[in-house]
């Protein structure tokens, strides 16, 4: 991974007809590629690529409906010399993704989608982001009960380090990501977001997505209650982006590549003048 000496941006290219904010917009192969570029263009360290939605309620594709959609376009990005990562549950996805280039995996189900991903990830030996994860679409916001977000998320979070490393995961592939949004409401996401030093007290580096979620949305509500759409919270996404950065987070996930790019250039900056 590039070691930049400050919070890497990785922006989001969603190859999906339906994902939470993006869906449909990059689903076109060539399209996506393009996307890809102009985020590096703007200041992305790394291009994330999914062929799955993970939006609350959102049906599964199949195996070789996700491969067909991101297979080209993470060779060609890679081929371009994009640093690429692949956003997926299923070990043969990623597989295929490492051999067509992709230099880390991103697995917003943290090995418990599909049992095989921890040692597919181990042979490979590139970065794994582990996101803490209760379940797939279907049924994730039933299970947002927590008595203590944070202490409970760092508890389950450090027992799939655990159990990643038992299947042969080295320390240092290991990414973690709280997964705001995943089985949380928003006072949940709020939490862990205050909290991302404790979070980091696990002792690995850690990544934040909450670019365009729903929780933004819903505190920017306009004064009957209508949630703000997503496309105008990327200035909210912003303000995390500089939160976390400045709590130590090691990457931020993000739609809006540039301003971020910006925001987390500022925080280094400063971050400099105070050592
Ligand atoms: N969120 C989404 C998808 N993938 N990966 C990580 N590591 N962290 C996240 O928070 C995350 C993710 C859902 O957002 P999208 O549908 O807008 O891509």
């Amino acid at each position: 991974m590039p070691d930049v000496g400050r919070c890497l941006v990785m922006g989001v290219v969603n190859v999906t007809p339906d994902s939470f904010s993006d869906g449909g917009q990059w689903f076109d192969p060539a399209i996506a590629v393009r996307h890809g570029l102009e985020l590096v263009e703007q200041g992305a360290d790394i291009v994330d690529v999914g062929g799955e939605s993970t939006r609350p309620g959102a049906a599964r594709v199949s195996l070789e409906e996700e491969l067909a959609r991101v297979e080209p376009v993470i060779r060609e990005l890679s081929r371009e010399g994009v640093t690429v990562s692949v956003d997926t549950m299923r070990a043969e996805v990623a597989q295929a993704a490492v051999e067509a280039g992709a230099k880390l995996v991103n697995d917003v189900s943290g090995g418990l989608a599909d049992p095989a991903m921890p040692r597919i990830v181990a042979a490979s030996g590139v970065p794994y982001v582990v996101m803490h994860w209760r379940g797939h679409s279907h049924a994730m916001d039933s299970r947002a009960v927590y008595g203590d977000v944070v202490t409970e998320v760092r508890e389950e979070l450090a027992k799939r380090v655990a159990s990643v490393l038992a299947e042969g995961v080295a320390e240092n592939q290991i990414v973690l990501d709280p997964g705001l949004g995943f089985s949380k409401n928003a006072e949940h996401n709020w939490k862990l977001i205050a909290g991302v030093d404790q979070l980091g007290e696990l002792g690995y580096p850690l990544i934040i997505g909450a670019s365009r979620k729903r929780f933004l949305g819903r505190l920017l509500a306009d004064p009957d209650g209508a949630p703000r759409p997503f496309s105008q919270s990327d200035d909210a996404t912003l303000a995390v982006t500089t939160l976390a950065a400045q709590a130590g987070a090691w990457c931020v996930r993000v739609h809006d590549v540039r301003p971020n790019a910006d925001a987390v250039r500022v925080v280094a900056a400063v971050q400099g003048a105070r050592s």
